[in-house]
């Protein structure tokens, strides 16, 4: 799995996230064989602070030395690997250092063959009386919600609340994997993020094959020094240490550098998930470095799980609801052209319902060509380039359709105007395609610029990684920056509606054709 290419911006999903061979620094990490009498066979380099005995003490030595031996038996005894993310399997231990007694919290699971044990501080405990508020706060407000954005919205205040951060935000993946800010909450001083869009690449495949397995991940300082874990080799696969479904895993240095280039010193991702399939995150912010008990964690996995249920569940019906909407809208668009007016109504008839024709697509501008006249509609290419690129979509053409939300990749000489259109939609009106549609969209991913600091153009040679934003944030941009949002399913289907007058400009033809054979 381990690359030597040189990761960059361009190829982020190529990062072996998994196995970093190293920690952060605020739990300690132990590996050991999975029987009674199981011999550490790694560890974090930073067992000393923690635990009073540095590596080459508690190297080859029993784990139930350390933890004790009932401890030990229950973890060789518990399913582990039925431990799917959402439920890890806690448990507090104490360990004598120095000859006083420590509390800890430790999280326990199996990889590839090893029993992994994370170890914590236990933090002071607050009444368990608080989470019963939390969860029945939460579920009245959400039942409360009108929709799924105000019940997004709450989510985020109360997860904000709990967690004390700056900024948290409910962020929605579409079917390419770019993503939206649906709801945020934040302090006043924080430039907003809502409704920024933000690209594929933002979150590459691998990391996102991970938090669908693990659905809670805390960075608690981005300026913390990793924590090597030795030996460097998993004894049983001969590979690192398989980190996949760690606590503690070091994050990813282009990830750290990302979030460097925002200003965020902390952050708390939750999974959103629905059957199987990671449809958003909660992403928190802190501007400070901060840490979080488990015992909140687990709070906040807990409700991260039921919202994202129930709002995967508004969402079908939301989604439904606007179908049907579409359908009706475009089906009055289409008894513009069927109706019984002269080309010169039809024209004034489109001018007049320019609004409705943008909004039904979400789309910025539109034109239509009827009858050798070209109408343009909100904002759009001149209508020379509209010639152009219709003669080409025309071509490009299945079902009377053609879609693209990367329009200049696909057309270069769209790059001209990717602002006003890196999405279009393009709908034929009659069976020669002299008459059409399309609708733009303009160009819409935010990104977060790589480009800053030179300083931090190359942060980490000596492991392979080497980071080189500054070369290719130009390369990346350009990729990023020429897309538009996505036409959805729904926005798609409705266009079908509109081939009804397709169907009746034919059978007309047909027919003027038969009375003329006559
Ligand atoms: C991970 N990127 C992430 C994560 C988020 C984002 C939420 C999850 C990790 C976490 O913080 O817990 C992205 N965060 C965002 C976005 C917002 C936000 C979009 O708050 C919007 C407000 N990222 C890039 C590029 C690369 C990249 C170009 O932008 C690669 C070159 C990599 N992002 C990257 C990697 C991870 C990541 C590798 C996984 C980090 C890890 O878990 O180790």
């Amino acid at each position: 799995y381990v690359t030597d290419e040189p990761i960059d911006l361009t190829n982020c999903e190529k990062e072996p996230i998994h196995i970093p061979g190293m920690i952060q620094p605020n739990g300690v990490l132990l590996a050991a064989r999975r029987t009674p009498t199981g011999k550490i066979v790694q560890c974090s380099r930073n067992t000393d602070s923690f635990l009073g005995r540095t590596p080459e003490e508690l190297l080859g030595t029993p784990l139930a030395d350390l933890i004790g031996s009932e401890v030990m038996m229950d973890l060789v005894k518990r399913d582990l690997n039925a431990a799917a993310s959402s439920d890890l399997q806690y448990l507090k231990i104490q360990i004598e250092v120095d000859g006083m007694p420590v509390h800890f919290t430790a999280v326990a699971h199996e990889s590839e063959g090893l029993l992994i044990l994370e170890l914590e501080y236990e933090s002071e405990e607050k009444d368990s009386e608080d989470d019963f508020r939390w969860i029945r706060t939460f579920f009245v407000k959400l039942k409360q919600s009108a929709n799924r954005y105000t019940a997004s919205q709450m989510a985020a205040e109360q997860v904000k609340e709990i967690l004390g951060y700056d900024r948290v935000m409910i962020y929605e993946f579409d079917k390419e994997w770019n993503g939206k800010v649906i709801a945020e909450a934040k302090e006043a001083n924080l430039e907003a993020f809502l409704g920024h869009h933000y690209p594929a690449s933002d979150i590459p495949k691998q990391a996102r094959e991970l938090y669908l397995r693990n659905w809670l991940r805390t960075i608690v300082d981005v300026d913390y020094t990793p924590v090597e874990i030795i030996p460097t080799v998993q004894p049983l696969t001969g590979r690192p240490l398989n980190l996949s479904l760690s606590v503690l895993r070091s994050v990813s240095p282009m990830h750290i550098e990302y979030l460097k280039n925002m200003g965020v010193c902390a952050t708390v991702t939750i999974s959103l998930i629905h059957d199987g399939k990671l449809w958003g995150m909660i992403t928190c912010h802190h501007y400070s470095p901060k840490y979080v008990s488990h015992r909140i964690r687990n709070l906040c996995n807990f409700l991260g799980a039921f919202f994202s249920n129930e709002l995967y569940q508004r969402q079908q019906l939301d989604n439904y609801q606007s179908e049907l909407r579409l359908r009706s809208e475009a089906s009055k668009i289409a008894k513009i052209f069927t109706g019984n007016s002269s080309p010169f109504h039809v024209t004034e008839e489109l001018y007049a319902s320019e609004e409705r024709l943008l909004q039904m697509m979400s789309a910025s501008g539109a034109a239509v060509s009827y009858n050798d006249k070209l109408l343009l509609l909100g904002d759009t290419p001149t209508p020379q380039q509209v010639r152009e690129l219709a003669g080409w979509m025309s071509g490009k053409v299945h079902n009377y359709t053609y879609q693209t939300s990367r329009l200049s990749l696909e057309f270069p000489a769209a790059a001209a105007y990717k602002e006003k259109a890196s999405g279009a939609l393009y709908v034929a009106m009659s069976p020669g395609q002299q008459n059409y549609m399309i609708w733009f969209r303009p160009e819409i991913l935010q990104f977060v610029d790589w480009a800053g600091d030179p300083a931090k153009a190359v942060i980490q040679e000596d492991d392979g990684i080497r980071l080189s934003p500054r070369k290719s944030f130009e390369k990346w941009r350009e990729v990023v920056q020429s897309t538009a949002l996505d036409w959805k399913p729904e926005e798609l289907n409705a266009v079908f509606e509109l081939r009804a007058v397709v169907d009746t400009q034919t059978k007309n033809e047909l027919q003027r054709a038969e009375e003329q054979a006559l």
